[in-house]
């Protein structure tokens, strides 16, 4: 069982995945979506009210290994989400959520066991070893931001899609027929609400509706006792990095709002945020969530 007030290991997060199933059986559906390097799972979990209509919303957690406190959150909103699902509102009840909580499960393992602050996946060995997964997505793949050697943090991979945890993605979301409206990647750390593009210091056409929702989930993050997280394009507030999922979701994909969210904290413990902030943080991601999904349902 998962607690929410310590990080779990991959296999008690996949137990607890099998536990809600097993509970929710009417409301939830688990799918594996491929297979990482090392041939561990990459699962899926849908939740929906089996409506047809329905709009679409996919969220996921774990991209970089080291983000602990990413699959914490996911977890936790789906957590909220099944155990509370009668109580919300209607906007939240009416979305197909797809939700991959631990895209990166090699290197989420490899953080537990080897070194914390691992951010790759986990091809090949030794210390050049390990694709960057956010600079492997194919939408303007290889440019600025990501690096071409293997030894890099950065490292994009041998090609766009190079790697099957991306692949998975791309996979399953290109070949769904769900009425994608929204996509949310969750990171860490810096407390930012990210959209495109990522890949260089522009912003695409509908910008100021993406930075509009962004400011409504700001808001609602403050409303819901959290600090302040800065709303902007990624390339412009953050730095610019090509290869991203976010910016793939939509110049891709065509999905309308595509967001990085980059979660507790500020830089006080970085990727190392003790397990007391899991909850507040988490708190915080499902008001914000709570506002893609009326966003989404408008869209
Ligand atoms: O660099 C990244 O991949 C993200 N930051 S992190 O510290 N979690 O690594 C930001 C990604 C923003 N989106 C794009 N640049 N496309
Ligand atoms: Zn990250």
């Amino acid at each position: 069982r998962l607690t929410w007030q310590a990080y779990h290991r991959l296999e008690d997060i996949h137990d607890y995945f099998d536990h809600l199933v097993e509970t929710y059986p009417d409301l939830i559906t688990l799918q594996e979506i491929g297979r990482s390097v090392g041939g561990r799972p990459i699962k899926l979990l849908k939740i929906s009210n089996g409506q047809s209509g329905n709009k679409a919303v996919w969220i996921d957690g774990g991209i970089h290994a080291r983000e602990w406190i990413t699959p914490a959150t996911v977890t936790f909103i789906i957590n909220n989400f099944v155990s509370n699902w009668e109580n919300e509102p209607k906007y939240v009840q009416n979305i197909d959520w797809y939700i991959a909580p631990l895209l990166n499960p090699d290197g989420y393992e490899y953080t537990h066991t080897v070194d914390r602050l691992w951010r790759k996946n986990r091809r090949g060995a030794g210390r050049c070893s390990g694709t960057d997964l956010n600079r492997n997505f194919g939408y303007r793949w290889g440019g600025q931001g990501s690096s071409k050697n293997p030894c890099a943090e950065t490292y994009g991979g041998s090609g766009p899609f190079s790697e099957p945890e991306t692949m998975a993605i791309q996979r399953f979301i290109s070949d769904s027929d769900a009425k994608w409206k929204a996509y949310i990647s969750f990171h860490s750390y810096g407390q930012y609400i990210l959209y495109p593009w990522g890949y260089n210091r522009v912003v695409p056409p509908d910008y100021k509706e993406l930075e509009e929702v962004g400011q409504k989930m700001a808001q609602a993050i403050r409303n819901a006792g959290g600090p302040a997280y800065t709303v902007g394009p990624a390339g412009n507030t953050l730095y610019p990095a090509a290869g991203g999922s976010d910016d793939w979701a939509k110049g891709t994909m065509k999905i309308k709002y595509a967001y990085t969210i980059e979660l507790r904290d500020n830089g006080r413990y970085g990727f190392v945020l003790p397990a007391s902030y899991i909850q507040p943080t988490a708190k915080e991601a499902l008001a914000a969530i709570r506002v893609i999904a009326e966003a989404a349902n408008k869209a």
